[in-house]
């Protein structure tokens, strides 16, 4: 009797390990996708107005008046494109206990009902340039162009082609506030290194807009505005929703973005996509600027003062705009 619990662990033990592999190697290779036809041009140059506007605005940190005066144009804008826009306010604690005013800004697209796919991005920017080459920056806010206003900009202009062409299923765009205001590099330890990010994907994800939202997958855009971005393979989207990177991945390479989303493996990053399968169980990648090269793994001006708008290049936004309208209006 032992023995068969014995056999029966190790017969388990290797099941995980062939699915393990199995799955890696689901994203490793490429495929040829389905792709619909009349896919929508993303406008580059109305992406890069989006990311100059926030930079503009000054660092968006949270409890300050650029975030507030951010906020308003964010809402705004997306007010313009869809009649559905949500703006779920409150306040989390941070890890130094200062109670952070936050707005999660949700605009909702195209039909009803669970057939639809949630995309997000953080609008806040971070107060600390704790990887900063100089320590006298290392509480310096940072302009975060690259670093949050990236993936905005890229959202906004899709939410723009969304309100001139309706989706073939339901889309929502979910711009998260607070994910950055993380301890700073020198105050972590194991008790505040990882849920003190991300506080309003942690705030959404447990108090949805919506009382059972749910969506098919996700995916995250986190600092994809930097000339030569590479895009690695993400370990928590690789590890939790390894179809939709395969699939985004696919489309991103067959359109002709190969030295962009690269089959390589990249680290773990606790970012929203994180909390949002932790906490609502919905699959959702990061598409994330990876860099072995760099000293922290990440983009190599992350948290630094130098995220600033001369290293947001347009064909980068691009790159990362037309493959997202792709993914969408290829959905069925
Ligand atoms: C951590 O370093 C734990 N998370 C990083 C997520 C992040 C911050 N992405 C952009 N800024
Ligand atoms: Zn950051």
């Amino acid at each position: 009797m032992k023995y068969c619990f014995l056999i029966f662990i190790a017969l388990a033990a290797m099941m995980a390990g062939c699915n393990q592999s199995g799955r890696e190697s689901a994203t490793k290779e490429k495929s040829k996708p389905y792709i619909a036809a009349d896919i929508p041009a993303f406008n580059a140059d109305s992406a890069y107005r989006y990311v100059a506007t926030q930079v503009h605005f000054g660092p968006r940190v949270n409890n300050t008046k650029a975030h507030e005066a951010c906020a308003a144009f964010l809402t705004g804008k997306l007010r313009g494109y869809t009649p559905d826009v949500f703006v779920q306010a409150g306040t989390v604690k941070a890890f130094n206990g200062t109670q952070l005013k936050f707005q999660n800004i949700i605009a909702s697209f195209g039909p009803a009902g669970n057939n639809r796919i949630l995309l997000g991005a953080h609008w806040d920017s971070r107060p600390y340039a704790d990887h900063d080459p100089e320590e006298a920056n290392y509480y310096t806010p940072i302009d975060g162009a690259n670093d949050g206003a990236s993936g905005v900009g890229v959202l906004l202009e899709v939410a723009r082609q969304l309100s001139l062409k309706p989706p073939p299923i339901g889309v929502d765009i979910i711009l998260f506030d607070a994910e950055d205001y993380g301890p700073p590099e020198a105050l972590q330890n194991k008790e505040n290194s990882a849920d003190f990010w991300g506080l309003g994907s942690q705030y959404w994800a447990k108090n949805p807009h919506h009382p059972d939202y749910y969506a098919k997958f996700g995916i995250l855009l986190d600092m994809v505005g930097a000339a030569g971005a590479t895009f690695l393979q993400e370990g928590v989207s690789r590890e939790y929703a390894p179809s939709v990177l395969k699939k985004v991945w696919d489309i991103g390479n067959q359109i002709g973005f190969s030295s962009y989303f690269l089959y390589q493996q990249g680290g773990y990053i606790t970012d929203d996509h994180y909390y949002v399968i932790r906490d609502r169980g919905i699959p959702m990648i990061d598409i994330i600027h990876l860099d072995q090269l760099s000293k922290t793994g990440m983009y190599e001006y992350w948290h630094t003062v130098e995220d600033n708008l001369d290293k947001i290049d347009r064909g980068t936004l691009q790159v990362v705009g037309q493959t997202l309208l792709t993914v969408i209006y290829s959905e069925r």
